[in-house]
């Protein structure tokens, strides 16, 4: 840090918790219970966070900066109190303070709910994206929803996921800021009106049934260092004070309440899909109702200092975090248009400016599409508009550079002509949008060539790549406080800021000594671990095994199912010889699946049977543990990453954007056995192919073998061992008095073709593990390993993505703060 910017000392910030328990919490040291002392805590926090808060956003205000617009349904923040502690520069001065009072911080720290506004890696970038905004200083705001519900709750019953709700803000969250003198009125359903002007123009004017109120709750990002303290603004809804009193007078006072539940309905729950769309009503509202309330936001702010809209695309950038957000393109439009009076080439200009789109997926069944019959109803006049963009587009555009075709003009429209006919996001995206990238260089790739070529061909400039990043803050300096500490000692204070500094490490990867010191605090943190793991589902595991750790969203194209059927097949080995020789590995699942995704469910299902019934095998001793752990969240995954030793990346080819666990494994010293997918071949490059254990088909073998036509048949009899797994699945064995409840596993991976090619890349994925087994029995070769990993990977430092974002698609400037 330049400059300390807090020159609190212990004594003064124990004084100041006391006083918060007293006079805002309304307790007192005696009776106080750890929630309350957190809470106080966090006003303690908030006091000096408040002063940059003030400062920075003044500072925006005067200097006049163009600022990024980060529009995203999903902020995966986690918890907040360790990282804006450390952000701060506080962490140690406030674990002093309440040691003197007995209280342990990190304790304290547990008392926070996670604020689990997103499904996955999706929103947890978009976490990670506004800390690297703050910590380098650019001006930028998060925009999203303020879900009530986050992600659901996990809970493992008979081995079976039952989703419960999750309530993050039930005993109120000490982070956020109401901000009633910034609500809007958002317009929904009605008709579209063609009016003559006094102006003698004809004009659209929208005459909405409903209307929603809009309020705002902000977040303050705190930057490494607390120089710039950022928003993150999230959008909650309401019933509108147009509420109908009359209604409401006249006898109507249940009708009334009806009203108000279903305007609050909006905001009021996170959709739990990862990679599909459910296509709901619903959902299209949410997607509106935050950009519509985020773009008045923006627009109220231009004004304060802009009479025109010439400043407009200069000073405003906005990113699209996938398709989610689409609907803002056509709301900026009817703004400038119907609202400000703009002409249409006028207004089409500053989109085309404003906005650019990150495309997380190319999954077809997470592409977004709505029925125009629902777009119809709910956005009348955002129709009209996106029929306009399409016709123009299709014209100009498309029949320009491809004269007549009208295969291609249908593959590119806006409007896909099926029955029911639909809107598609992303045609709408990538046709408004000055930049659309990818998040890993082959996904990057793959985005031009097989999912967008003709756009490609008709912009060529228009398609890039930035790598996803993740920060090295919350993801080493305060989750591996060991490991950072020894990592300052040994290269200094710059890493937060430039983890490629930590290169320097590498040197030290063969010295005995540091390799004792890196190995022990692995270690401790698998020490740590073992006891989470008894606390959460009472499986004793040895602190001495490979601790070998898959934990994501569950997909079969992420093939968790790959890595049971190789448990069960190691399971079998030993079954069948006592002796086979292995390192005793205790394979470590997290893992949320989407309610609706039965086969995915299965998994999960199957998984803990097949664990229950080797954990509890005494002739397996302890040579193989299977450890699900339910609730997997960004808290847990604090835990669990800095205990690995493996890191399990076994997408099929071409399906994992980007991953980025990958990234904050091999940031804390686990092994990668991956796949060439997403950024697992730029961690291979970073580390070199012989610090991490690549397996497996390739984007083109993938290719080619689904073109010559893939049989999984094939590989079942080929292959004694997977056909005898697979057939383990037909008995009871791990069911016991319930045969065939596994079927569907085996189903999807032999009748229904096997999508993802599992059987095609089992041999391979076998033979990866045993050249696992045999490094880590080489303890200074794993030691060497499990060092460069995390010494190389700064590459992957978001800071690093944002710098790429703002070269390549914002074009920012740093403000200092002063
Ligand atoms: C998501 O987490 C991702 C992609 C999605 O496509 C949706 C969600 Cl919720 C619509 C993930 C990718 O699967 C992952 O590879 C990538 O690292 C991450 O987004 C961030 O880009």
């Amino acid at each position: 840090m330049e400059k300390p910017l807090f020159t609190l000392d212990k004594e003064e910030f124990r004084k100041e918790v006391v006083h918060h328990l007293r006079t805002t919490l309304g307790t007192s040291e005696i009776k106080a219970s750890k929630q309350a002392w957190w809470m106080a805590t966090c006003v303690t926090i908030n006091h000096m966070l408040f002063e940059r808060l003030t400062s920075t956003q003044q500072t925006h205000l005067k200097k006049d900066t163009r600022a990024v617009h980060y529009f995203s349904a999903e902020f995966l923040m986690g918890r907040l109190t360790a990282n804006n502690l450390h952000n701060l520069g506080l962490y140690k001065v406030c674990e002093e303070a309440l040691k003197d009072l007995d209280l342990d911080l990190a304790d304290l720290c547990e008392e926070e709910p996670d604020m689990a506004l997103g499904n996955g890696g999706l929103g947890r970038l978009a976490a990670c994206f506004i800390d690297s905004l703050a910590t380098l200083g650019y001006p930028a705001l998060g925009y999203g929803l303020h879900y009530e519900h986050g992600l659901f709750r996990q809970e493992i019953r008979d081995g079976r996921q039952v989703e419960r709700p999750d309530s993050w803000r039930e005993y109120g969250n000490p982070w956020e800021i109401c901000r009633p003198e910034s609500v809007q009125d958002i317009p929904l359903y009605g008709y579209v009106e063609t009016v003559f002007g006094d102006d003698c123009k004809v004009r659209k004017v929208w005459r909405p049934g409903r209307v929603i109120k809009g309020v705002p709750w902000d977040i303050p990002i705190v930057g490494f260092g607390a120089q710039t303290v950022n928003i993150l603004r999230l959008w909650e809804s309401r019933a509108s004070d147009f509420f109908d009193w009359d209604v409401f007078n006249h006898g109507g006072y249940v009708d009334s309440q009806k009203e108000k539940a279903e305007a609050e309905t909006i905001s009021k729950v996170l959709y739990p899909n990862d990679e599909t769309e459910a296509g709901k009503e619903l959902r299209l509202i949410q997607q509106y109702f935050f950009c519509a309330c985020s773009l008045k936001d923006i627009m109220r702010r231009y004004k304060r200092t802009h009479t025109d809209f010439k400043a407009f695309a200069p000073q405003i950038a906005i990113q699209l975090n996938d398709t989610h957000p689409t609907v803002a393109i056509p709301e900026l439009m009817r703004e400038l248009i119907d609202e400000e009076g703009l002409e249409w080439q006028e207004a089409w200009d500053i989109c085309t400016k404003v906005f650019s789109y990150t495309n997380h997926t190319l999954l077809p069944e997470a592409l977004e599409t709505w029925p125009v019959y629902l777009f119809e109803r709910v956005l009348p006049r955002h129709l009209e508009i996106i029929y306009e963009i399409n016709a123009r587009f299709l014209k100009n555009e498309v029949d320009a550079k491809w004269p007549g075709n009208n295969d291609i003009k249908r593959k590119l429209s806006i409007i896909d002509e099926g029955n029911p006919r639909r809107v598609r996001m992303a045609n709408l995206c990538v046709i408004t949008s000055h930049k659309v990238n990818g998040v890993a260089e082959i996904h990057s790739k793959l985005v031009k060539e097989d999912l967008f070529p003709e756009f490609n061909e008709l912009w060529p400039d228009k398609f890039c790549n930035v790598t996803n990043g993740v920060t090295p803050r919350r993801w080493l300096l305060s989750c591996n406080q060991e490991l950072a500490d020894l990592f300052t000692e040994t290269v200094g204070t710059a890493w937060p800021l430039n983890l490629d500094a930590l290169r320097a490490v590498n040197k030290f990867a063969d010295d005995p000594a540091f390799q004792k010191k890196f190995m022990d605090i692995k270690q401790h943190n698998k020490q740590k671990l073992v006891k989470v793991i008894k606390a959460e589902t009472g499986i004793d595991v040895s602190a001495e095994a490979i601790f070998d750790i898959q934990i994501k969203r569950l997909h079969e194209y992420k093939r968790q199912q790959l890595n049971l059927l190789h448990i069960m097949v190691l399971y079998r080995r030993l079954l069948l010889n006592p002796d086979y020789d292995m390192h005793p590995r205790v394979f470590i699942f997290g893992s949320k699946a989407a309610p609706g995704y039965r086969v995915a469910k299965d998994i999960i299902y199957a998984i803990n049977k097949v664990g229950e019934r080797i954990n509890n095998d005494p002739r397996i001793k302890d040579k193989l543990k299977v450890v699900f752990m339910p609730n997997y969240r960004v808290s847990l995954a604090e835990k669990l990453i800095p205990a690995a030793d493996v890191s399990e990346q076994i997408s099929t080819a071409g399906y994992e954007a980007s991953g980025t666990g990958n990234m904050k494994l091999a940031m804390n010293g686990a092994i990668t056995i991956g796949t060439l997918d997403g950024a697992n071949i730029e961690i291979a490059e970073e580390v070199g192919e012989d610090n991490c254990v690549i397996f497996g088909l390739t984007v083109e073998q993938v290719k080619e073998l689904k073109a010559r036509g893939y049989n999984p048949w094939d590989y079942y009899y080929a292959n004694p061992e997977i056909k005898a797994a697979l057939d383990w699945l037909d008995t009871d064995y791990f069911t016991p008095g319930h045969p065939g409840e596994l079927q569907s596993i085996k189903k999807a991976l032999l009748d229904y073709g096997d999508t993802y090619l599992t059987l095609a890349d089992f041999a391979a994925y076998d033979e990866a593990h045993k050249r696992v087994d045999s490094l880590y029995r080489d303890k200074a070769r794993w030691a060497k390993m499990a060092i460069i990993n995390a010494a190389s990977v700064g590459k992957f430092n978001s800071d690093r993505s944002i710098e790429d974002y703002i070269r390549q698609i914002w074009h920012l400037e740093k403000c200092d703060i002063a």
